[in-house]
């Protein structure tokens, strides 16, 4: 097994779960507990209560998913009650997920999660089914104003889950954004919003309110294109979660090479269910062994320029 220490967190390995599949109630955040997965993120909480948004909001195919759930979750306070039930039965180290805007929930929510002693807040800045208003990587304003808030506030690692969506360019100037409140982690990235599937027998748009976030294998190579970026202009000091279209070990491997230190894993595990942290780990295990590298960190960022 090969054990990281990032951040001054352990963890057994390079997989683990994407926020939002298979992680909202109490019986599935135990399930990816027991998995080989190796840390927990939990679903995107915010401050009260969400139903999401109408059914049929979520697909799933062979190799790909699209949802529109709209942040369904039980509010910060029940996750929290959830996240304590979680930590009874793992010492694994979990990932809280919120959507941070006001000032003052923000307080509540990042201290009730730290009460529950969660390893990492993530801070997720990119919801694509942003209820009606533009996701918010897309306002630096905004997002500045939420990191400085949360910079404030907590004393945990944080962790920021950002869009797949912004240009080369625009993405070097949220990374001068986001450098002024060192983060921790970088989770790269979220699901393609915008995104429309239609089955062709029926005619019919598969979910109802249209348009949805997608994963799949398609969006491995934006995923690494992120993740690059990221760890060449921060990856000295933040750790950078790579997630986008992981399939098999070598889609990990590739997102390994690019610069991710953690690998996490949606779509697959909505498919597949626990059993593959498993398959991947052990089968990304023995590749990085059989090319002689005896540690993850040996990997990590290797992708070479084309001569
Ligand atoms: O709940 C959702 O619709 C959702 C969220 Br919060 C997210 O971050 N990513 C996604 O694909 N869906």
């Amino acid at each position: 097994m090969f054990n990281q220490k990032l951040q001054g967190i352990k963890f057994e390995g390079a997989i683990m779960n994407a926020s939002g599949v298979k992680d909202t109630e109490t019986n599935e955040l135990i399930k990816i507990a027991k998995s080989r997965s190796c840390a927990i993120v939990t679903k995107t909480a915010t401050y009260s209560p969400r139903e999401g948004n109408p059914k049929p909001r979520y697909y799933e195919g062979i190799d790909k998913t699209i949802n529109s759930m709209g942040l369904p979750n039980p509010g910060y306070a029940v996750m929290a009650e959830r996240i304590k039930a979680l930590k009874k039965q793992t010492n694994k180290p979990i990932f809280g997920s919120l959507r941070l805007i006001e000032k003052k929930e923000a307080y509540w929510m990042i201290k009730s999660y730290e009460q529950q002693n969660v390893e990492v807040i993530e801070v997720n800045l990119s919801t694509p089914n942003a209820l009606g208003k533009y996701q918010l990587c897309y306002d630096f304003e905004k997002c500045d104003e939420i990191l400085k808030n949360v910079r404030k506030i907590v004393k945990t690692p944080i962790a920021i889950k950002v869009s797949p969506f912004l240009d080369g360019m625009q993405q070097l100037d949220f990374i001068d954004m986001i450098k002024k409140y060192k983060p921790n982690f970088i989770v790269a990235v979220n699901s393609p919003g915008n995104a429309l599937m239609i089955d062709p027998h029926t005619k019919k748009i598969l979910l109802k309110p249209k348009w949805g976030g997608y994963g799949g294998r398609g969006i491995k190579p934006i995923a690494l294109g992120n993740i690059r970026r990221y760890y060449e202009e921060l990856g000295k000091k933040t750790t950078i979660v790579g997630c986008g279209g992981i399939f098999t070990e070598l889609d990990a491997f590739e997102h390994i090479l690019a610069g991710a230190s953690l690998v996490s894993i949606g779509s697959v595990f909505a498919i597949n269910g626990p059993k593959i942290f498993e398959e991947i780990e052990n089968r990304l295990e023995r590749t990085l062994k059989s090319l002689d590298y005896s540690s993850i960190s040996e990997a990590i960022g290797q992708a070479k320029e084309v001569e």
